[in-house]
């Protein structure tokens, strides 16, 4: 009787040692590696995978020299800084906030969203009328820096040119954690296309688009030209490619193909995609080279990878 609960034990213990690769947090691009050990801070103590996305990408939106997220970020086409974020916990419970201006936390106002409101996603003057009642202040997100592109931007071109998605304008963080209770959770927060149309919402703000969660299977987010990640449900369809069994790599590859196969303008544009599953496994992939992302796992610790990607495998 002795030996059979020994071994019972000793089962236990191995079949929770294979079991997953946790805490790991994972986000988007250079800059993630600085959010990813705000996140660690959180899940290295315990922490809820909620926990530590909003509290990493926070780290990204306070960064006044991130000219795509928070404070700094590039402003519309009339010179406004407007902010997308959602968030998303492991019971699928969800918010989000779009064309939010004058916060300097859009993240943690979408939380507050989905945990004082019966809404998910609240915009424009209402969402910000909101975070003022939460006991958000008003924040002048227009800096000197940005406030110079957008004059220079709008010198050198005409209104309503369409902005190109470059090495220089795509900085969305995206971030998917797992705690050590085996828990998902993700965060995704930007200023959007830089000289967006006024009033133009992205795939960052979209449950299923720029960010999802399923607990049962894995998260995702995307990164790039939002427009093309809303044609295909991006991040979801990324969670549901892995439910079919795929590993997060071969997910965000299946996800990339199929956003080619919607966009005959694939070849001009960047998107990435960058998924973590239940067992702690990630991966990422995207349309044209420089797509980075970091992960933090216990055994590797915090680690800056290149995105493989279309364009640097196939010569089409
Ligand atoms: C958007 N997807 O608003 C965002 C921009 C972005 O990396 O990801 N930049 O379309």
């Amino acid at each position: 009787m002795k030996a059979h609960v020994t071994l019972i034990a000793c089962l236990l213990i191995v079949s929770t040692w294979a079991q997953a690769n946790q805490p790991v947090v994972v986000s988007t691009w250079k800059f993630g590696m600085q959010a990813n050990e705000a996140a660690w801070e959180v899940l290295s103590k315990g922490g809820r995978a909620l926990d530590a996305v909003e509290t990493g990408v926070r780290v990204t939106e306070a960064d006044p020299n991130n000219a795509s997220v928070g404070i700094g970020g590039t402003p519309d086409e009339q010179g406004n800084v407007t902010l997308d974020a959602c968030i998303m916990d492991e019971t699928g419970d969800c918010g989000s906030v779009a064309f939010l201006q004058n916060i300097l936390h859009p993240i943690s106002v979408a939380r507050k969203v989905m945990e004082e409101t019966r809404h998910v996603m609240l915009v424009g003057k209402g969402a910000e009328e909101f975070a003022y009642e939460q006991g958000f202040e008003k924040t002048d997100l227009l800096t000197a820096k940005a406030e110079a592109r957008w004059k220079k931007w709008r010198a050198e071109n005409e209104e309503g040119k369409k902005q190109e998605i470059n090495a220089e304008n795509h900085d969305t963080i995206g971030m998917i954690a797992l705690d050590k209770d085996g828990n998902l959770s993700g965060a995704c927060t930007t200023s959007g296309a830089g000289f967006k149309i006024h009033g133009r919402v992205g795939d960052s703000p979209i449950i299923g688009a720029g960010m999802f969660v399923d607990n049962e299977v894995g998260g995702a987010v995307a990164t790039g030209w939002g427009e093309a990640v809303i044609r295909i449900s991006g991040s979801h369809l990324v969670v549901e490619l892995m439910r079919q069994g795929h590993s997060p790599t071969e997910a965000c590859r299946l996800a990339v193909e199929r956003l080619i196969s919607k966009n005959p303008d694939w070849k001009d544009i960047q998107v990435g995609f960058l998924a973590l599953n239940k067992k702690g496994e990630y991966g990422a992939y995207c349309i044209q080279p420089g797509f980075q992302y970091a992960a933090y796992d216990p055994d590797n610790g915090n680690q800056l990878f290149d995105g493989d990607s279309r364009l640097a495998k196939k010569a089409n």
